[in-house]
């Protein structure tokens, strides 16, 4: 039998093996004893929020329209990708250059500890993390290196029987497997270690919110019930999930305390206790992300269960030259909202503990978020929600408003097609259209459909819950066979009527009409 015959391996590939399995050792080890002494530090987490935090706008736009709600997955597989060619380049380094390969890993350690030190609530042990596991990526880079098969004709001593090149390759990737599986094993470790820490969800499971002392009920004739239409009230695994927290926060209900504070007569500190023992009520509303392009579906509707921050504002008593409240979660994100939408009482601006029945889902703020009518999420809903501070637009500024987006976001009318779907092929003759429409707090009039470039026809509206949802419609297309497209626009309460004119996300909401072509036999 032949003996298979192997193509010769170039130098780098054994080296850059070396490298990527010292690299997996490396984050291994920096995310297990995250795990340990630190789990908000992470490496892999702070580096991401570092990276998120730093991003431009239009990144943060390029990131959700490619992966949507998933960009924080692919964040981290950017990451890894990124470490391993690291890894790699290390590896090939520090054969040529001793001790450069190991530089780099040292390098990339101090990046992790910075990232880590620099996050919100960051504590002295932050950089531990990145440090072990730079630590340990180097000594692994050592070991392997040394079990580098000699290449080429390497001298061997003449008393010693030569071991075969493929003995010692055999060996030297033993080495390095293992190597990068104690990597994995510890990040496997951490993630069990960071889930079994996760009380909060047990606390949340355990917990029951007060009955509300006004429920808010959908009119049976709000809902259309229509397959493939968005339904009034979103339920809580299809809510859209828009934020920068990479790790979700874990808010134990009984260490929470909101602030209020900056320009009041009265500095006010509620407990969670203090909150469920205040008269909380149900409102419905829309939120909408600013990320939303025209037609997406970064926007849904549920029931809320809160006090409205008016109450404890009056508590408070802002001065009479603030304009601003700049909330803040335990993770650092800030809004800008304006004082006068808080203070407003014709707006339910709400701090929110319960989600269509529910505690807060934790990825949705638990135990406390705000909810304000007619703003878009990134200047009003903060989530984790631990501080309001009354100040002025003039004086601070929020997360997004140092990124680029506008400092003020009153929601943009807008509207949506739902059915059919973009590309359907349907048969001739009477189709169902529906979608749904939205102006929070300014409630929308009529929706108008176009196919082609027909007349604006009459859509039939559903009845809106109130001013502050979505509201569904329906029109009935007498559709003639080959390809068409089909258009909405709404019309606002206050006499707007929604834009044509295309406007991006950045920096204050896209605009420009939903359209969707199908296909008709
Ligand atoms: N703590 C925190 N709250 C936040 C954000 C965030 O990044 N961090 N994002 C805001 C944005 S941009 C939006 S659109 C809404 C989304 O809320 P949801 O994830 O519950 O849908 O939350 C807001 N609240
Ligand atoms: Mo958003």
């Amino acid at each position: 039998m032949p003996a298979p015959s192997r193509r010769p391996m170039p130098a780098w590939a054994l080296p850059a093996v070396a490298g990527i399995a010292s690299a997996a050792v490396g984050a291994g080890v920096g995310e297990l004893a995250a795990a340990v002494i630190a789990p908000a530090a992470s490496p892999f987490a702070s580096i991401g929020s570092l990276l998120i935090d730093l991003a431009p706008p239009w990144a943060k736009d390029a990131a959700i329209a490619l992966f949507g709600t998933g960009d924080k997955l692919a964040l981290l597989i950017g990451i890894g990708v990124v470490l391993a060619a690291l890894g790699a380049f290390a590896g090939v380094l520090e054969v040529r250059h001793p001790r450069w390969g190991r530089g780099l890993f040292a390098f990339a350690g101090v990046f992790g500890a910075l990232a880590a030190a620099t996050r919100a609530n960051a504590s002295m042990l932050a950089i531990l993390p990145a440090a072990l596991g730079a630590i340990a990526a180097m000594a692994a880079l050592t070991l392997l290196l040394r079990l580098l098969p000699a290449t080429g004709a390497a001298p061997q001593a003449a008393d010693v029987a030569p071991a075969p090149a493929a003995l010692d390759r055999r060996r030297f990737l033993a080495w390095a497997g293992g190597a990068a599986a104690v990597g994995v094993l510890a990040a496997i470790g951490a993630t069990v270690l960071t889930a079994g820490s996760r009380a909060v969800v047990a606390v949340r499971d355990a917990l029951r919110l007060p009955a509300p002392v006004r429920r808010a009920a959908v009119p049976a004739s709000a809902e259309l019930g229509i397959d493939g239409l968005a339904p009034v009230i979103t339920p809580n695994r299809d809510f859209y999930r828009i934020d920068t927290a990479l790790n979700v926060p874990q808010v134990d209900p009984a260490d929470w305390r909101l602030r209020i504070h900056g320009m009041v007569d009265r500095e006010v500190e509620l407990t969670w206790d203090d909150l469920l023992a205040l008269p909380l009520s149900e409102s419905i509303t829309t939120l909408a992300c600013v990320s939303n392009e025209v037609g997406g579906d970064l926007i849904g509707t549920a029931v809320w269960l809160g006090y409205p921050i008016r109450e404890l504002l009056a508590e408070a008593r802002p001065s009479a030259d603030a304009d601003m409240v700049l909330s803040r979660s335990i993770d650092g994100f800030t809004a800008s909202t304006p004082l006068e939408a808080l203070t407003d009482p014709g707006r339910e601006s709400i701090l929110a503990v319960g989600m269509n029945g529910e505690p807060l889902p934790l990825e949705h703020g638990f135990p406390v978020r705000m909810v304000v009518p007619g703003l878009y999420g990134y200047v009003s809903a903060t989530k984790w929600v631990v501080d309001l501070e009354v100040t002025r637009f003039d004086r601070d500024r929020a997360y997004w408003s140092d990124r680029g987006w506008s400092e003020r976001g009153p929601v943009k009318l807008s509207s949506r097609i739902d059915v059919p779907r973009q590309g359907q092929t349907v048969d001739a003759g009477r189709v169902v259209v529906a979608g749904v429409a939205w102006h929070q707090h300014t409630g929308i009039a009529a929706v108008d459909v176009q196919v082609d470039d027909g007349d604006w026809q009459p859509a039939t509206l559903a009845t809106a819950v109130s001013a502050d949802t979505w509201v569904q419609w329906r029109f009935e297309w007498d559709a003639a066979s080959g390809p068409h497209t089909l258009r909405v626009r709404a019309n606002s309460a206050d006499g707007e009527v929604q834009t044509a004119e295309v406007a991006p996300v950045a920096p204050d909401g896209a605009t420009g009409l939903h359209e969707r072509r199908v296909e008709v036999r």
